[in-house]
């Protein structure tokens, strides 16, 4: 490191050097594909064919292309989730792509996405679920040393460097298991022997960083949403943290005094769930969305995770491009509207400690809307409260404020066209800045939205607020339309909701068929609608919604039934 002069030492937990170049990379993909993209599940039980896995048209470069014209740093791909299925030839189960028929059983997904990864100059990184509904041993300390290290030991060698190693916090539960069939507990705490199989991961790949809610680089924020708190500390207090055990307010604004620091990344879809569903080609996230969120986690001193998932051909749709190509251009224009290079700035460096007040002057009043800040990360992260003002001819006016910065904050302001501007460090220790610059974010083009597939009618709604034995009993009378399915809306996120489901019809309300059981996969973690469409249409005087196993979270639900036009 240059020496630099007037520099304070550093200020509590600081980032490592690995850390320090992770922030750097700041938004990165994620791709979700296995069998669920065959079946239309979110988690698959397990008990899949693998003769499902087969898609028709599977092109990795096409996929990491996609990826690296929209800015990604890098995809981590679902080498295995929860099911079980391994896209590559693992020599740890049969329940791979091995007994697929893709490319006639020769293929490894995780050999063609990493070396299109490599080519489109972008990196690659793994998930690698440690819940597994498939395999015989899950629950056992066997599964752990047997199955899951081996896994982990073959992604981390065979595939070249990788970037980031994701260690996912949904554990144990129900499952097809080998065929026993059955519900398994773990003790989150112990059973996977985390430190161990973390030290793999710095053994085989040190300049990895490693995901879980509890880090040890990367924590998870707290969310599906892909949204960070504001404010965002990277430090935390990590207390009885381990991955599938944490509490969620801390891991999305971490802790100011907190004694590990954990690069705050925020995951979430392009579409509302994570694998790819065709009923939800309709509601990709729109240009304006994805910037929010860009703004709402790399803006907030955090890391920005899209889950882009490829389809049935293994393609990322159209729909989906369209919206990344949107959401690329948009920043781009925004950068490149870069206006403080020929500005002068008192006092003039941000090299040494940052004083309270910084003066920023233009050679003549321009439009701005945006102020960006980065902290010298290698010092901590030192400020506590900003404030950036406008000169208006006669006095300051504030246009934006906040408490952290971190490795990096961007904040919108109403456009206004001056010369002469006040960054405030309200409260801060030795503050360290290493940028600041102000952009003017141009007005998002409204979005030709191709629909590909037909929106979902709703032609009747209940609303259910009772937290248990939630059901809900359609009446539609004598000429009932026809009903293709129900969407189950849980409202309260993270609240009191079912997990399980059935639907009954009768003509008569007392012969009941039931047309459709299952689960609704992740609905704590990622509280979107969920839809159910029945094998066919069905025309019956009464429809019978029932909750049949619920998940707790802190609130009571107020969820709601709607059934779909047929
Ligand atoms: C969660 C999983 O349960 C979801 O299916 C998804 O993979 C998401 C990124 O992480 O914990």
């Amino acid at each position: 490191m240059a020496v630099i002069p007037n520099i304070p030492p550093p200020y509590g937990v600081l980032p490592t050097d690995r850390q320090i170049r992770h922030h750097a990379r700041k938004f990165y993909g994620f791709l979700h594909f296995t069998i669920n993209t065959f079946t239309g599940k979110e988690w698959g039980f397990g008990d899949e064919s693998p003769q499902l896995f087969n898609p028709t048209d599977f092109d990795a470069d096409a996929i990491a292309g996609v990826a690296r014209d929209c800015g990604m740093s890098g995809l981590i791909l679902t080498c295995k989730h929860h099911d079980g299925f391994c896209l590559w030839p693992t020599a740890t189960t049969a329940h791979s792509v091995a007994a697929s028929p893709f490319r006639d059983g020769k293929g490894d997904v995780v050999r063609e996405i990493s070396d299109a990864c490599r080519r489109a100059d972008i990196e690659f990184g793994v998930y690698l679920s440690p819940w597994d509904r498939n395999h015989p041993l899950y629950g056992t300390p066997e599964y752990v040393t047997e199955v899951y290290r081996p896994q982990l030991r073959e992604l981390l060698t065979n595939y070249g460097n990788l970037f980031e190693v994701w260690f996912d916090g949904a554990n144990g539960g129900d499952g097809y298991y080998g065929g026993a069939r059955e519900t398994r507990h773990i003790d989150a705490r112990t059973y996977y022997g985390w430190p161990e199989t973390w030290a793999i991961v710095r053994e085989l790949q040190p300049d990895a960083v490693m995901f879980s809610d509890a880090g040890p680089d990367v924590r998870w924020i707290g969310n599906e949403d892909g949204i960070a708190g504001d404010p965002c500390w990277a430090t935390m207090r990590l207390g009885d943290t381990v991955p599938g055990h944490a509490d969620h307010k801390l891991l999305n604004g971490g802790d100011r005094d907190g004694d590990t620091w954990l690069i705050p990344e925020c995951d979430v879809s392009i579409r509302p769930g994570w694998f790819w569903h065709e009923s939800e080609t309709s509601q990709v996230r729109s240009v304006k969305n994805l910037v929010d969120l860009y703004f709402q986690s790399v803006g907030r001193g955090g890391t920005f995770l899209l889950n882009l998932p490829p389809d049935r051909r293994g393609r990322i749709p159209d729909a989906d491009m369209a919206s990344l190509r949107g959401f690329r251009e948009h920043l781009d224009a925004m950068f490149a509207n870069y206006q403080v290079l020929d500005a002068t700035i008192s006092p003039p460096s941000f090299d040494g400690t940052t004083d309270l007040e910084t003066i920023i002057t233009l050679p003549e009043p321009r439009p701005v809307n945006i102020i960006a800040m980065h902290e010298n990360l290698s010092f901590g992260q030192r400020v506590d409260e900003w404030a950036y003002d406008v000169w208006d001819g006669g006095d300051w006016k504030q246009l934006a404020a906040a408490q952290s910065i971190g490795a990096c904050r961007l904040a919108r302001f109403p456009e206004i066209t001056a010369d002469r501007f006040r960054l405030r460090l309200v409260a801060s220790e030795r503050p360290v800045l290493s940028h600041i610059a102000m952009f003017l974010e141009p007005e998002i083009a409204p979005q030709v939205v191709t629909m590909e597939s037909r929106p979902l009618e709703v032609i009747e709604s209940a609303t259910v607020t009772q937290p248990d034995h939630e059901s809900v009993l359609f009446d539609r009378g004598n000429a009932p339309e026809s009903v293709a399915g129900v969407i189950y809306y849980p409202y309260a996120p993270r609240g009191h909701v079912a997990d399980r489901y059935s639907v009954s019809i009768s003509d008569d309300g007392e012969e009941w068929l039931e047309i459709a059981e299952g689960e609704f996969s992740n609905i704590l973690a990622n509280p979107i609608p969920q839809t159910v469409l029945f094998d066919e249409p069905r025309r019956a005087r009464f429809v019978l919604f029932q909750g049949t196993r619920y998940v707790a979270g802190d609130l009571v639900v107020l969820s709601q039934v709607h059934l779909i036009r047929g």
